[in-house]
């Protein structure tokens, strides 16, 4: 078995189901109770997708999209005792933008919430005059910061590390246009006060069939032992749209632009009735992932057909061994 680890807090009460009897064709299963959010949680939600969580005094606590039923795309803040059964606000997050000269959000999707410095930094894809980089934060899912969004139009996946690296914050991204953007390719930008970026680094692009059409991070990345690893969503163009799976890359510690394994398969692809169907179908789509130290445990939230949350799980050992043998 592999000597990876994961670096960070330990998690005892990560919510967690054991790898099931039957054979597997990967190293992640999904939950057998997903999805775990219906579309119509809180009462003005039509679809509850594509968000995240992260533990949060000792329960969790999260941001969610909650696309209305007028179709309008807004945050929701939640909270949960297990990281399953979820209270989402009925009300849309209120940001309070310290500089008047910051704009509101025009609509705002894909949250990530990444916890650094002792803040909670949720980054999203921000109206404004395009889709771009939202950046705010808070310390108690109640109340919320928004700060200069990160980077220009247009772009999307706009994903934190958990600490910074060299001394600086790192922020994945990915530019975009202004419609259902048919290219993507992953960039990295640095900074020393999470206002100014620069610095930018290419990461990677599509490289699978799977992947094909464009690719976007996905949760916070994860420190290991061997690297960061990223949890990654690729989408290939079918005759009938869009297919977005999603697989993984170990990042280098140091320079995280430098892709130092990349595993070629996916992990998890549309394939279960609820992520084949719904509002888009075909999409699995992670925005979160939830980790154990101490038994290498690794919890992943995703989107399912823009419609519902699912949970699918995986082992770091496992999936590093995975990763290795399926590398190119
Ligand atoms: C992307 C975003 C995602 C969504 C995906 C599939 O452009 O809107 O939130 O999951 O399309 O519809």
């Amino acid at each position: 078995m592999s000597s990876i680890r994961i670096v960070g807090p330990n998690l005892p009460n990560i919510p967690w189901e054991p790898r099931p009897d039957r054979a597997l064709q990967g190293p992640m299963w999904r939950y057998s109770k997903n999805p775990i959010i219906p579309r119509d949680l809180i009462p003005t939600s039509n679809s509850i997708f594509n968000s995240a969580a992260v533990p949060f005094e000792g329960k969790f606590a999260g941001v969610f999209r909650c696309d209305n039923i007028r179709r309008e795309m807004v945050l929701h803040a939640g909270k949960s005792d297990d990281g399953i059964a979820w209270n989402i606000a009925p009300s849309p997050i209120q940001w309070i933008c310290d500089d008047q000269e910051v704009e509101p959000p025009g609509y705002a999707y894909d949250p990530r919430v990444c916890y650094l410095d002792g803040k909670y930094w949720v980054t999203w894809c921000n109206g404004f005059h395009g889709p771009t980089i939202g950046l705010g934060y808070t310390q108690d899912f109640e109340t919320f910061h928004m700060v200069e969004n990160a980077l220009l139009p247009y772009n999307r996946n706009g994903v934190l590390f958990p600490r910074k690296v060299n001394g600086r914050y790192l922020l994945l991204s990915r530019p975009s246009d202004t419609g259902h953007t048919a290219f993507g390719d992953i960039y990295l930008s640095q900074s020393e006060d999470l206002i100014y970026w620069g610095r930018h680094r290419y990461v990677m692009g599509p490289r699978e069939p799977w992947e094909s059409t464009k690719i976007g991070a996905g949760p916070v990345p994860i420190e290991t032992t061997e690297g960061w690893l990223l949890f990654h969503h690729g989408v290939l163009t079918s005759c009938n749209g869009y297919v977005y799976s999603f697989g993984a890359v170990l990042l280098d510690l140091e320079k995280p632009w430098i892709v130092r394994t990349r595993c070629r398969p996916y992990l998890i692809n549309p394939r279960e009735l609820y992520e084949l169907a719904g509002d888009v179908p075909n999409v699995t789509f992670p925005c979160a992932a939830l980790a154990d130290a101490a038994t290498g445990r690794i919890t992943i939230y995703y989107g399912c057909a823009d419609t519902v949350t699912g949970l699918a799980f995986c082992e770091i050992g496992e999936l590093f061994e995975y990763m290795k043998a399926n590398s190119a």
